[in-house]
């Protein structure tokens, strides 16, 4: 098997992250503004541009992505997360660009394999769920990462909850960019970090609108432990790794009874759970190649 580190992209929808990553070793990181604004075509170059010092550093690739991916294509289930062209052909645009072979997955999917195989699930039935830009969900039950039809069998972004105003997509009013538009709404608009920073000084209208993001993640949790039982859950993306975040989750979970209560910790991997997770997904491809020779 190649000795060389995998490059692993994790392009999510506001940030992305590059590394080289051998096994659970991230041996050089760089990271940009996931370019919103500009043609997806763009952003294939934008990465190349990024990386570019590390040439000869590689040989295979691997790209975790907000949204879904199914035969090397990649689609937005929620183009508010990312505004991504309906079957843009990631695989085959990206090898062209890197020169090299590329393998994509749905980028909590990957964290969830991350976690599982170098973090803080190992060896555990666990569910991921990365609270950020959007909410994503990956599942690794009995040492397998579980996808659906879609590759997004444990994507929860686009579950309905009901809520006073009637019926919304998870995401819609349980992520950072939901906390961004309710406190953008009442005079405060900041970015979900210095929100949750406002809630931990005490300041009141924010803590009101990190506890109003975190009841309908804490149902919808609640209602995976009582589906799935798994071990644990394992909380990442810039909102789920505040720790101050996850005790609000916490707390709004702690009304379960005892024996569904959910064991929630946070991705021990922290932000680099993604490109992690994808780096093992390619040597896993690469060793099912070898196999097959
Ligand atoms: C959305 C969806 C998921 C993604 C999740 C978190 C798109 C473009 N993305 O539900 O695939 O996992 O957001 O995305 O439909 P992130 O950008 O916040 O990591």
């Amino acid at each position: 098997m190649d000795a060389l580190p995998i490059l692993a992209i994790d392009l999510g929808g506001t940030k992305t992250l590059a590394g080289l990553v051998a096994g659970a070793e991230v041996v050089d990181s760089l990271r940009m503004e996931t370019p919103r604004a500009a043609s997806t075509e763009s952003w294939m170059e934008t990465i190349a541009d990024l990386v570019s010092s590390w040439y000869g550093r590689y040989s295979m690739a691997g790209i975790a992505v907000t949204g879904g991916i199914a035969d090397g294509r990649w689609w937005a289930l929620n183009p508010q997360t990312l505004p991504v062209p309906a079957g843009f052909p990631l695989v085959e645009r990206l090898s062209a660009t890197l020169g090299v072979e590329v393998v994509a997955a749905n980028d909590a999917q990957a964290a969830a394999w991350g976690e599982y195989r170098h973090g803080a699930g190992q060896g555990r039935d666990m569910v991921f769920l990365t609270i950020s830009t959007g909410i994503g969900g990956g599942l690794v039950l009995g040492g397998a990462l579980r996808c659906g039809r879609d590759g997004l069998a444990g994507h929860v972004g686009i579950a309905e909850v009901e809520t006073r105003d009637g019926p919304r997509m998870l995401e819609a009013v349980g992520s950072g960019a939901a906390l961004a538009r309710l406190a953008a709404e009442g005079g405060h608009p900041l970015k979900p970090p210095s929100i949750i920073a406002a809630a931990e000084r005490g300041e009141m209208w924010a803590a009101v609108l990190v506890d109003r993001v975190v009841a309908p993640v804490a149902r919808m949790i609640a209602g995976l432990q009582l589906i799935l039982g798994p071990d644990l859950f394992v909380i990442g993306g810039g909102m789920g790794l505040s720790g101050f975040y996850r005790d609000r989750l916490q707390t709004a979970v702690e009304e379960l009874a005892k024996e569904f209560r959910p064991t929630i910790v946070a991705a021990a991997l922290g932000a680099n759970a993604g490109i992690i997770g994808i780096a093992d997904l390619v040597r896993t491809t690469q060793r099912a190649r070898e196999g097959s020779r």
